[in-house]
């Protein structure tokens, strides 16, 4: 990881984060290496809003300065043949970040999968209604905010009662998701970044 750009993105310094995604990429370093120290920056940030130091402002400016530098990555690989099955995937109802998500749809459309990205706030009843559509073997929830940790347990329990939890995996992700999380919310597999996604979901796959 780069420590400079960690610390630029956390200082929310704006050129030296686009100077050093830029430095990096000619360096060959790989966008998804990038994106990691894009992340852990944004983790500082986090923190920093969380003692005070950072206001709202700060937590919206770090959203921009981050989808400018990955602007500059130029995407983070081409939607290739949808072979390996459908993955929808959606942030859950009462929480609207969508950086994380966003990076998961694309890394995952280049990696094969055909990806049904239902957005932010989306409802149960919306998740329900995807994998009925759909059915997808694998279902991913974004969730960011611990007081969305409930919204994603009801999820996960209503796609029970609707007799469809054998045929799906639930995967979640998003920064304060952990192992406990997912044991709480009766998930598969929490995530903690994209290449987790496509590698839990390619084994997924192989072994169906
Ligand atoms: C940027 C940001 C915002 C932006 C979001 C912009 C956007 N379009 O997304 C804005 C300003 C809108 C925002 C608003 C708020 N935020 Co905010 N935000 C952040 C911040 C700093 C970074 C999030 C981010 O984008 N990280 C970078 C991405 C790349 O990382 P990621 O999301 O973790 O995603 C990766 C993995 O987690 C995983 N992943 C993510 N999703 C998924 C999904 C699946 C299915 C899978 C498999 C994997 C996966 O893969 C991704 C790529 O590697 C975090 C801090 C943090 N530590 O996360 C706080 C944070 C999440 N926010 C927080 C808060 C409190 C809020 C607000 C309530 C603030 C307020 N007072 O209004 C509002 C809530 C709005 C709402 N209803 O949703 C808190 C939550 C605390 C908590 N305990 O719940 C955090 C943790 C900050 C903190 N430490 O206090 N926020």
């Amino acid at each position: 990881m780069s420590k400079k750009l960690i610390e630029a993105m956390a200082d929310l310094d704006e050129d030296v984060v686009l100077e050093e995604v830029k430095a990096l990429k000619e360096q060959g370093v790989s966008p998804l290496e990038i994106i990691e120290s894009l992340q852990e920056g944004m983790g500082i940030v986090g923190k920093r809003f969380e003692e005070k130091e950072y206001f709202l402002s700060e937590l919206i400016m770090s959203a921009e300065v981050f989808n400018e530098a990955s602007q500059l990555l130029g995407g983070v690989g081409q939607a290739g043949e949808a072979k390996n099955g459908v993955f929808v995937l959606g942030t859950i109802y009462d929480d609207i970040h969508d950086i994380g998500k966003n990076i998961v749809t694309t890394v995952m459309r280049s990696n094969g999968f055909e990806v049904i990205d239902l957005g932010v706030d989306v409802p149960t009843a919306k998740f329900i209604e995807a994998i009925k559509k759909h059915k997808p073997k694998v279902v991913g929830i974004s969730c960011l905010l611990t007081t969305c940790f409930d919204n994603v347990k009801e999820c996960i329990q209503a796609i029970e009662e609707e007799g469809l939890r054998n045929d799906v995996k639930v995967l979640i992700g998003g920064g304060p998701v952990d192992e406990a999380t997912g044991k709480y919310v009766n998930a598969d597999v929490i995530a903690k970044n994209a290449q987790n996604t496509v590698d839990y979901c390619k084994q997924f796959v192989e072994v169906n």
